[in-house]
């Protein structure tokens, strides 16, 4: 087939809705764009285990503890299926994991910021999982295949972290004064970074065009943003806590909230490397990489051994 025959059957597999495989064809850009997005929402889960995991030793209770050691544990899943999901597009593990632990290769914002109490924790659940969701339930129909498929479980598991961070605010909120507090004060700090966890506003977003016109995005960063400012303040008015935005109204017109942009110079600097826990991060992640390397080393020994077994019988 010539290659504007290739590229009809890859539009009219979109317009249908259909998936696109591994092994159909597909533009080298698309490609990439994949690439970019698949790994950096990667790179975001593993990095995401690093503020959270450092609470698991000062969890309160036991049974929080074991809550918060399944969600890191997840996280780290979600990592897994993901780059799984970006190696079907023809690049290696190594070649990603290269890019993160130099620092060329981008995750999410919301990791560089630090979580300093335990109410933080609940705020990153009940908040950057809640982002988290609403940006994903549309990946889940996003038009490469591997990657909506690894999306449908991993909206599943978010879904129950998102419950487990609202426990957390729900027990401070309705506790102590001081415990009050303190959920006040997380939501505080974690209300505008969870802002920026949607992206640039849409006319400052280079990516979205391709990335709607290729139904790999299906709603765009502003949309998802008010979306997310709808449906969380309700949730912030029933703990009795106050959403930290003196512009915050309900508009009747467009039946959703006005609300304040986040400091996108803010944004910028963090997104650049200069956020207050960017570098703490990346060192931690190369350490991480560093110290497991026997671990690989030991699975890749005893796959060969399994495979000299299967080929000797
Ligand atoms: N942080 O043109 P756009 C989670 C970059 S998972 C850093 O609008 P796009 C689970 C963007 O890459 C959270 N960089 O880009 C969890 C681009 O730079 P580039 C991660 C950002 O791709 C919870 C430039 O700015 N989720 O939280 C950010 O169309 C708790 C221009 O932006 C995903 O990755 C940002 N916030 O839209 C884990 C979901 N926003 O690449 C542990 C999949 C933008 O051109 C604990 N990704 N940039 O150099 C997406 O939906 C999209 O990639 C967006 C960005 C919406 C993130």
């Amino acid at each position: 087939m010539e290659e504007n025959k290739f590229e009809e059957v890859f539009e009219s597999k979109l317009a249908k809705n259909e998936m696109v495989e591994p092994k159909d064809w597909m533009p080298e850009n698309y490609r990439k764009h994949l690439i970019r997005q698949i790994s950096q929402h990667a790179h975001s889960e593993i990095v995401g285990m690093l503020p959270e995991g450092n609470w698991i030793t000062r969890a309160p209770s036991l049974r929080a503890k074991v809550v918060l050691l399944a969600k890191v544990q997840d996280e780290g899943g979600h990592g897994l299926y993901l780059y799984t999901a970006a190696e079907t597009l023809g690049v290696s593990r190594d070649e990603l994991l290269n890019n993160l632990h130099t620092g060329k290769a981008k995750y999410s914002s919301i990791f560089n910021y630090p979580t300093l109490t335990w109410a933080d924790i609940g705020a990153v659940g009940w908040l950057v999982d809640g982002a988290a969701i609403m940006n994903q339930v549309m990946l889940q129909r996003t038009s490469y295949g591997p990657y909506a498929r690894a999306m449908v479980r991993i909206c599943k598991e978010e879904s129950f972290h998102q419950r487990q961070g609202f426990e957390i605010m729900t027990h401070l909120a309705f506790g102590t004064a001081d415990q009050k507090a303190m959920a006040q004060d997380a939501l505080n700090r974690w209300w505008y970074p969870t802002m920026m966890m949607f992206g640039p506003p849409d006319s400052e977003s280079p990516n979205s065009e391709n990335a709607l016109k290729w139904r790999i995005k299906r709603e765009t960063n502003d949309q998802l943003r008010q979306k997310f400012v709808n449906q969380t303040v309700p949730q912030v008015e029933y703990l009795g806590l106050t959403v930290p935005d003196k512009n915050l109204k309900w508009n009747e017109s467009k039946k959703g909230y006005d609300y304040s942009e986040p400091d996108w110079v803010e944004f910028k600097n963090v997104i650049s490397g200069n956020g207050p826990c960017n570098k703490q991060r990346l060192l931690a992640r190369n350490k991480a990489h560093k110290e497991g390397a026997w671990v690989r080393e030991a699975a890749q020994a005893f796959a060969r051994k399994r495979k000299e077994v299967y080929e000797a019988a």
